[in-house]
């Protein structure tokens, strides 16, 4: 494969944007070589500027579960064009878009349009500090929220400190109020609620975590933080960034039966446009300007391009079966790539919720950060490339998701685990 005008593309991009792409992950630094400059997308193929074709499991990084550029997301955007594109005013299209949210996700009584998962995150923890009158909140280790200051926090050396900031620009003001706990721990969420008894605002979670891998909450977890937040009267709130419109229509909170006070959402109800939002219990919710005092704003929340895009999406993933459907195409993939593995050699550790999975280059039974940094990544790096020789795109990093959607073949997915197959067996050596 020939990678030229890739190359050509990333050599002019680094002289005028930081590192020759819009968001790190993209630049390919965990896995080795340099990153591919899209030229189109279409249902589960992209094509390089090179003219190189691949079927895709990045997916964007989730929003493309109908396939890229779905006509029917293709046509209400065009409709949508010849009335404007943005107003800075409301518009029926929020409302509906609104609306949907709320009859899908049954824990959403009102919900807020922002144009990010990280303006969502941002925005939820500074609604539940505002409510609550407190300052401080829990993450986990291996969650990723997005990059808001507080959200950039590194866990403190014990169990009870605070948070330090994970990158500099993060001052320690800004980190000092949260806590950083391991994924899957309740044991240490209770430790801590009893210690700070009563300063904690909110446990932010992933309710499956999907940017450390795939890492599904262990039975009982979620439930227990439901009870520990009902207990000390926290907010909790579920980041389903990633699993919201993608592992059922109401979220991971449908899939596991745990209700959260608040959720962010983005990427799918985005269809493929910058959208976030966040959403919950009017009592919390209405406490937003400009009813409410705590102040959110955005030029761009609501957009009408964006919604009647995300609107498109929702209405599509809305006729039964489809998420037995994508249940079906997950398993095929991830249990195909893990026995082709298997005949390999090679030990990893697979894990699947639906359509996101996840194979990491590991022998530990992975449930947190701790065990899921212990894969090797320069083996995963090695397949990721052997897998692009191969035609196919995966996440150019061993701590993403692979994502299966519904543009997805069976003959593709049988296609992927054959290649693996072969690159494994190269990994191997
Ligand atoms: P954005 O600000 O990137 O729209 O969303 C932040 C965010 C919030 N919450 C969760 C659970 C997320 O996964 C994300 C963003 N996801 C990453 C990929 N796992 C975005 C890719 C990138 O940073 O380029």
């Amino acid at each position: 494969m020939s990678h030229e005008r890739s190359a050509a593309f990333f050599t002019q991009a680094q002289k005028v944007i930081p590192g020759g792409v819009n968001s790190p992950v993209r630049a390919f630094r965990s896995v080795g070589g340099d990153p591919l400059f899209y030229e189109r997308a279409k249902g589960s193929h992209v094509w390089d500027v090179d003219g190189n074709e691949y079927v895709d499991f990045v997916a964007s990084w989730g929003p493309m579960i109908l396939g890229h550029a779905p006509d029917a997301v293709l046509d209400a955007v065009r409709e949508q064009l010849g009335r404007g594109t943005s107003y800075g005013a409301p518009c029926e299209a929020e409302v509906r878009m609104a609306e949907a949210v709320v009859e899908c996700v049954p824990s959403i009584e009102m919900v807020r349009m922002v144009s990010s998962g990280t303006e969502a995150t941002m925005s939820a923890i500074r609604l539940a500090r505002g409510y609550t009158g407190r300052d401080k909140f829990i993450k986990f280790e291996g969650n990723y929220h997005g990059h808001s200051d507080a959200l950039l926090v590194a866990a403190g050396s014990g169990l009870v400190t605070l948070g330090i900031p994970s990158t500099p620009g993060v001052t320690r003001g800004a980190a000092q109020d949260t806590v950083v706990l391991p994924y899957n721990d309740l044991e240490a969420v209770a430790q801590v609620l009893e210690a700070e008894c009563g300063q904690i605002a909110a446990i932010i979670v992933e309710p499956i975590a999907g940017n450390m891998g795939v890492v599904p909450p262990r039975p009982g977890f979620l439930q227990g933080l439901r009870d520990l937040c009902d207990s000390y009267g926290i907010v909790l709130i579920f980041d389903e960034v990633i699993s919201g419109f993608r592992v059922a229509l109401g979220g991971a909170q449908e899939l596991f039966g745990v209700t959260p006070d608040l959720t962010t959402l983005g990427k799918i109800i985005g269809g493929g446009f910058p959208v976030g939002a966040f959403g919950g219990k009017s009592e919390i919710m209405e406490a937003l300007a400009p009813i409410g005092p705590v102040y959110q704003a955005g030029t761009l929340s609501g957009n009408p391009v964006a919604m009647v895009a995300g609107l498109a999406l929702i209405d599509a993933l809305r006729r039964p079966g489809v998420y037995e459907e994508l249940d079906l195409k997950g398993a095929r993939l991830a249990a195909g790539l893990c026995h082709a593995a298997e005949s390999a050699g090679v030990q990893t550790c697979c894990t699947r919720v639906g359509s996101m999975a996840c194979m990491f280059f590991t022998t530990e039974d992975v449930r947190d950060w701790s065990s899921a940094s212990s894969a090797d990544t320069e083996r995963y790096g090695r397949y990721f490339r052997g897998m692009l020789e191969h035609g196919f795109l995966l996440a150019p990093s061993q701590f993403e998701a692979t994502f299966v959607g519904l543009a997805h073949t069976d003959e593709e997915i049988d296609a992927a685990v054959t290649a693996a197959r072969e690159v494994l067996k190269e990994v191997v050596t």
